[in-house]
């Protein structure tokens, strides 16, 4: 009988589907024989086809109408309580050879893994509406546009796919006429319905794959519905197997946000930062400077596409369409362009709290706390329930083009000319308010050797601080000592002199009495002016082992309300501190085996000599 239907299905699929694209064709139909849905359906993008899919998740109780009119056209979807986050334990990079995965990632052999994954499919989806949703990171006008095919049985991220990428029938017309190349990503929430069984607000499954083939590259993600497990193109596609397209034709996948910032008289830089998820990427992207005179505009709050161009510029595109950002935190008094983009509407809010007005909440959002909400689990909640209204991980997912702030170059297939690039950490210590590395080499060693606590982000222990590499530790799409090369590499592709400079910066030290020393957010901009002043050739720094720092006076604090004692602390390099890092990087080192770049080597020998601990 399952048979009987599933080759019907191959029928109609040939019959119906609004291309002619041959492999498309095939793996459209196999999948469908494989995970037998109730049937097919092809996303157009539309905004008539968002707001029908959305109004049935409604009717089927999986999304909540927001109806406060703070929040026009927008949702509220609620996880299941143990799919919330990345899940890195889960993750995998299925390359031949276990080497070319490396150290950071999970590997097992591509064939026992298909294996594994195609029992798991076996009428994954029955019960359910098959989507098949076309997309493109980046620019659709691209000299080699990079395609994507996402298969899933989940609603939710269809809707959230429209946000966070380029998708529906002018990409599948562009795949179609450029008979182009796509990356077959493949998701289910592993949640299949027998006849008659009701179906959950989210459905998902104890078993979760998130794996990756980057030789073939192609996606297969199973049992989870949430973020980076789910939206295929976000860290899948465009770090994951990106990375491994970009180590192969000489370009960088990275996990970063990217900033143009004009200064008073009038000049622009493009600044990207590196920081590891729910580190401050969204907030600096969006910053709003407290420095009289400076403007800021934003391309990007997440990935950054790198390319070495012929006129020996680092040229830098924003590969995704929206933002997927941390909502605890986000606020009129920290992140006002945030929250401006969120309240034009079309947002898609996960796992936050609702209010009795129809509208939502989460910590931070408000300075007071209301005093009745629904928190994210659907309980009620005042400001004295023990836990958070809003998970920790709860997420805001809007169109990038409705910030005030988009520079223009967003649109650029070509992107925008990279000046300088930011690693940033969330340390209590060690890692100053900022430092501008010694080369570009010493650029790559800060950032190989980037170390940070971890977040809700993804499961694990919030708090335990761990070495994240560029803040690619997740996202490495092969063996970590080729992904540093890659680095290296750059500087032979487009000469030294060329290079933009590279800052270590902390938004996140904490002073004796635990809070943090520096207030962050729109006066990050002091840093940034500092930043800008050095690639000017200007402002004051004291050479320390590990590159210059500000002196005290060099930063403009004009305005700035910190205490003497605060400031110290947050600019402070601590020798000590570092000779306490030293045993953690050379350790780290140990882990590369012989993929560890000798660069590396040298320069963790430099840092000991300046240290005196040689
Ligand atoms: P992902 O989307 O997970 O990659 O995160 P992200 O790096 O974009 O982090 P985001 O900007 O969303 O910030 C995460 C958390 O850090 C939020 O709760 C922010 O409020 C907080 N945060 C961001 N910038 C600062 C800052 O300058 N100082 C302090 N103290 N907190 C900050
Ligand atoms: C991150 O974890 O770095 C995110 C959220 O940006 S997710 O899309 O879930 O990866
Ligand atoms: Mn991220």
């Amino acid at each position: 009988m399952v048979e009987n239907a599933a080759s019907g299905l191959a029928a109609q699929i040939e019959d119906t589907a609004p291309t002619k694209h041959k492999p498309l064709l095939e793996w459209v139909k196999e999948t469908a024989e494989l995970t037998q849905p109730d049937s097919v359906y092809w996303v157009n993008g539309s905004q008539e086809e968002y707001d029908r899919i959305a109004q049935e998740m409604v009717d089927a109780g999986s999304l909540v109408r927001l109806t406060d009119p703070q929040f026009p056209n927008s949702y509220a979807a609620f996880s299941d309580p143990a799919d919330v986050a990345r899940v890195e334990s889960r993750t995998f990079i299925c390359s031949e050879k276990e080497e070319d995965a490396g150290f950071t990632n999970n590997w097992k052999d591509p064939s026992e893994m298909k294996a594994i994954l195609n029992d798991a499919f076996d009428g994954a989806m029955r019960g359910r509406t098959m989507y098949v949703v076309p997309f493109v990171m980046g620019p659709l006008d691209a000299k080699d546009p990079k395609f994507g095919v996402e298969i899933t049985d989940s609603p939710y991220v269809v809707l959230s796919m429209r946000v966070m990428a380029r998708v529906g029938s002018d990409v599948l017309n562009k795949i179609e006429e450029t008979d182009a190349f796509f990356v077959p990503a493949l998701h289910s929430v592993g949640a299949p319905l027998e006849d008659g069984q009701e179906d959950v607000t989210w459905p998902s499954s104890d078993t979760k794959w998130i794996v990756h083939f980057p030789e073939e590259r192609s996606i297969v993600s199973y049992g989870s519905g949430y973020g980076g497990n789910a939206l295929l193109g976000k860290k899948a596609y465009s770090l994951r197997i990106a990375s491994a397209m970009a180590r192969d034709e000489g370009w960088m996948a990275e996990h970063m946000l990217i900033l143009k910032l004009t200064s008073p008289e009038g000049k622009s830089y493009t600044i990207t930062g590196a920081f590891p998820s729910a580190t401050g990427k969204t907030n600096l992207a969006l910053i709003d400077p407290t420095l009289e005179g400076w403007t800021a505009e934003t391309l990007g709050d997440d990935i950054a596409w790198i390319t070495p161009n012929d006129d020996n510029e680092l040229r830098v595109v924003n590969p995704e369409y929206g933002f997927f950002g941390v909502a605890p935190g986000t606020g009129w008094h920290t992140n006002p362009n945030a929250m401006r983009a969120i309240s034009k509407g079309n947002t898609i809010f996960t796992n936050v709290a609702l209010t009795p007005e129809g509208g939502v909440w989460w910590e931070g959002l408000t300075k007071e706390k209301p005093a009745k909400l629904t928190d994210w689990l659907g309980n009620a909640w005042t400001p004295e329930s023990a836990t958070p209204a809003a998970h920790p991980n709860s997420r805001f997912c809007t169109p990038i083009d409705q910030t005030d702030m988009l520079a223009e170059e967003y649109y650029s297939p070509d992107g925008i000319k990279l000046d300088a690039i930011l690693f940033g950490g969330r340390r209590d210590n060690a890692i100053p308010l900022v430092t501008e590395a010694r080369s570009w080499q010493d650029g790559v060693f800060k950032g190989a050797t980037l170390s940070s606590a971890q977040t809700a982000a993804a499961e694990g222990t919030v708090g335990v601080v761990r070495r994240d590499p560029m803040a690619m530790l997740p996202f490495i799409g092969y063996a970590a000592g080729d992904y540093v090369q890659n680095w290296l590499n750059m500087e032979d592709k487009i000469g030294q002199e060329n290079m933009p400079k590279i800052f270590l910066v902390n938004w996140f030290r904490r002073n004796d009495a635990g809070k943090f020393s520096w207030p962050g957010f729109g006066e990050n901009s002091r840093v940034l002016k500092w930043v800008v002043e050095r690639l000017e050739g200007q402002g004051q720094g004291t050479e320390t082992p590990i590159g210059v720092i500000p002196t005290e006076d060099a930063l403009d604090l004009n305005g700035l309300d910190i205490s003497e004692e605060n400031l110290i602390n947050s600019i402070q390099f601590v020798a000590q501190e570092w000779h306490d890092e030293i045993p953690m990087i050379e350790e780290w080192f140990t882990k590369f085996g012989d993929k560890l770049p000798a660069a590396m080597t040298e320069e963790l020998e430099g840092l000991k000599e300046r240290l005196g601990l040689k």
